[in-house]
């Protein structure tokens, strides 16, 4: 019996040598340690059978045996378990000077800032400085500061979002309040623009949002004339919509300004002859401008006997509208992928 052990021993560690793979190893360990059928608990079956000097001395052997191979067993399993983690480690690897894989797809702008970017070159390259200014504003700025007073009927003119528990916040209706913030900020004289997000409590149709931009500008100097304002009105109309687009100027009724007027170009889709876009009068209004008044230019701590100027407010979202020839302005706000993905 001692020798079979010792041959069984020596069959194993040798079967051992040859092993591939985990599968392997465990199949030898079931052949050959196997509780059940193992060749090892077969041996030693016939233990029984043997003295009791017998026993002692090959159940020493068969403890020996048994040892050694468990432990050449798990040295396998050990190395077999260091390449399987080389491995994962290699997989895992970054190799940083990779390139990288293309993009699957590229995000683009949004038409209203393509046409802001645009506007922004344009007036800086006209000496406009390009200014931010807050979106919950105070009522001060929104309203007063430009000639609206409390309780004046003319506030009825842009329903407002009140902030709750802060009557006098309210988000800013038009740009115009950076008007005055920037007027007591910079003095004169003053060049810039304000592109930016407007609120107003709208019944929602086609042309009208609850969010929408607007671009204001300011020009404050010596002897600056409504001349003037039509010239870079018109400038911006060309600039925009080609060569050949008219402008048109009706009188309305600003508070902060005197005299104020409607800013109109040539409807692009009948060039002017009239049509239902523009009912029948051949013009869409784009925005409002103006002289400043001179309450808006002396609450600013501007010198109205020296300075004087004028100021106008784009629909921004309005000129996006009519270069792009969008029918409703809900799509500009709505994140419909089929809609932005034509930009
Ligand atoms: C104003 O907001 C004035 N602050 C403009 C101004 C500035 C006048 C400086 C004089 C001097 P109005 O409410 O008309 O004016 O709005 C100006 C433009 O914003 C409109 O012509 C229109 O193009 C756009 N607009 C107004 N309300 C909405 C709305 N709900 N949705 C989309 N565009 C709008």
């Amino acid at each position: 019996m001692q020798e079979k052990l010792k041959q069984l021993k020596t069959e194993a560690l040798l079967a051992l040598k040859s092993i591939k793979d985990k599968a392997q190893l465990e199949e030898l360990e079931v052949r050959f340690l196997g509780r059940k059928g193992g060749e090892l608990t077969e041996l030693l079956k016939g233990l029984k059978d043997l003295s009791d000097d017998a026993k002692r001395e090959v159940g020493q052997l068969a403890n020996e045996v048994k040892t050694s191979l468990e432990e050449a067993v798990s040295a396998k399993k050990k190395e077999f378990s260091k390449i399987e983690m080389a491995g994962l480690l290699e997989k895992e690897s970054l190799d940083i000077s990779q390139p990288a894989l293309p993009p699957k797809s590229f995000g683009h702008l949004h038409p209203n800032t393509i046409i802001q970017n645009d506007l922004e070159d344009f007036f800086t390259s006209m000496g406009f400085m390009v200014l931010d200014g807050p979106e919950l504003e105070s009522e001060y700025y929104n309203f007063s500061a430009l000639n609206i007073p409390p309780d004046h009927p003319a506030r009825d003119m842009q329903d407002t979002f009140y902030i709750k528990n802060h009557t006098d916040w309210v988000m800013r209706t038009h740009t115009s309040p950076v008007q005055v913030r920037a007027m007591q900020k910079y003095g004169a004289p003053l060049r810039m623009i304000v592109p930016g997000k407007c609120f107003r409590n709208e019944a929602t149709d086609v042309r009208h949002e609850h969010t929408f931009y607007q671009l204001e500008g300011v020009v404050i100097d010596k002897d600056i004339s409504f001349a003037h304002m039509k010239g870079v009105l018109e400038s911006v109309a060309k600039h925009l919509y080609g060569p050949d687009t008219k402008i048109n100027m009706r009188p309305k009724f600003y508070p902060f300004v005197e005299p104020g007027v409607n800013l109109e170009v040539t409807c692009f889709v009948c060039q002017g002859k009239g049509c239902r876009l523009c009912k029948q009068s051949g013009w869409l209004e784009i925005g409002g401008a103006g002289m400043i008044h001179p309450n808006v230019l002396r609450e600013s701590g501007i010198d109205t006997k020296v300075n004087q100027g004028f100021a106008f407010g784009f629909g921004l979202t309005r000129l996006v509208m009519l270069k792009y020839g969008i029918e409703d302005v809900r799509l500009l706000e709505s994140g419909n992928m089929k809609f932005l993905e034509q930009f």
